[in-house]
């Protein structure tokens, strides 16, 4: 398998490049006073310019956005993380990035900040229960701070861990996932420029309950896969275990690939309702790797997704 990622596409060549500084990270004195005002021409640019990154679907609303959530440390409801994710305290923020890489460290969210390029992506975000949300999401690659770091030969996947923080998270208590929530992706998967880490939306530092500081963003794959608030980053050679996969392994597999071929045990996969269309809109198909084919079939030439999903 594929240690370190090549791209033969572009990324100027697909993208409008627009630079979105973090709120915090401006005021952090990025010498960035007046970028905030090119955000939102450069988002209709950007809407307007749909690559192969982005979509053409209409966006979410801010509102939607960050009204619908799961984050499930704060609770199961959908309103949960809204009502009480505002108590965690995301500055300070430390990251430990550890395993098979050349500088293990307890990384600063300003540290792992320092040099990048913001840019900001419009993803469809799925979920298992097969409800989608389009988010302009600001991001960088994943494939940026493992490179930083330095991957070492052996590794071949990537642990992800969320704060836990039982102060403030009243649904640590209930035993809904074994905390701290875990995720993991291949290697390769990991080094895909789809795989980013997003640190905002729209013009917005990340709000908490979408998972500030830092969270994960894996278009292709279901939502569950997308971690907030990441405390730990560590490159491993064995396949890591997943906090759904561990609560339920049957209807929940590591790979958890957008597949409408492939039906969850309790409900089809075929089709989604998009948020805030309302209760009877339309459901409309849904699209294998949520419609990012040509960017990450290739990564699983030769598997069965039946098998392995
Ligand atoms: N730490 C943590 N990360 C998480 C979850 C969670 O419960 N805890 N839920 C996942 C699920 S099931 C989904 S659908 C997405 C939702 O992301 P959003 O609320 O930003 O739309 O976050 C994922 N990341
Ligand atoms: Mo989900």
């Amino acid at each position: 398998m594929a240690g370190r990622y090549k791209s033969d596409l572009n990324w100027s060549d697909v993208t409008p490049k627009s630079v979105f500084m973090n709120r915090r990270q401006w005021m952090a004195g990025a010498g960035a006073a007046g970028l905030g005002a090119i955000a939102s021409p450069a988002l209709a640019q950007l809407n307007a310019s749909p690559s192969a990154y982005s979509t053409d679907a209409p966006l979410n609303t801010l509102e939607e956005i960050t009204n619908y959530n799961n984050f499930y440390e704060f609770g199961t409801g959908k309103e949960d993380p809204a009502r009480y994710a505002g108590k965690m305290v995301t500055d300070p923020w430390t990251v430990k990035i550890d395993g098979l890489v050349d500088k293990p460290g307890d990384y600063g969210f300003d540290d792992i900040m320092k040099g990048v390029d913001l840019e900001e992506r419009i993803y469809r975000l799925r979920c298992v229960e097969a409800w989608s949300m389009v988010v302009p999401w600001i991001g960088f690659e994943l494939a940026d701070l493992l490179n930083r770091v330095g991957v070492q030969p052996a590794g071949k996947y990537v642990a992800f861990e969320t704060a836990v923080l039982p102060d403030v998270m009243p649904g640590l208590a209930r035993g809904y996932l074994d905390w701290p929530y875990r995720e993991g992706l291949r290697l390769d998967e990991a080094m895909n420029p789809l795989t980013i880490l997003a640190t905002g939306l729209y013009d917005e530092p990340m709000p908490n309950q979408n998972g500030a500081p830092l969270r994960l963003v894996v278009p292709w794959k279901y939502g569950f896969k997308s971690i907030k608030s990441i405390v730990r980053i560590s490159v491993t050679e064995t396949e890591p275990p997943t906090s759904w996969n561990m609560a339920n392994a049957r209807e929940y597999g590591f790979y958890s690939n957008v597949n409408p071929e492939v039906d969850h045990p309790r409900w089809s996969q075929a089709t989604e309702r998009k948020v805030g269309g309302g209760f009877f809109a339309k459901r409309v198909e849904t699209q294998k790797f949520n419609g990012y084919g040509d960017q990450v079939a290739s990564l699983y030439d030769g598997m069965d997704l039946r098998a392995n999903f």
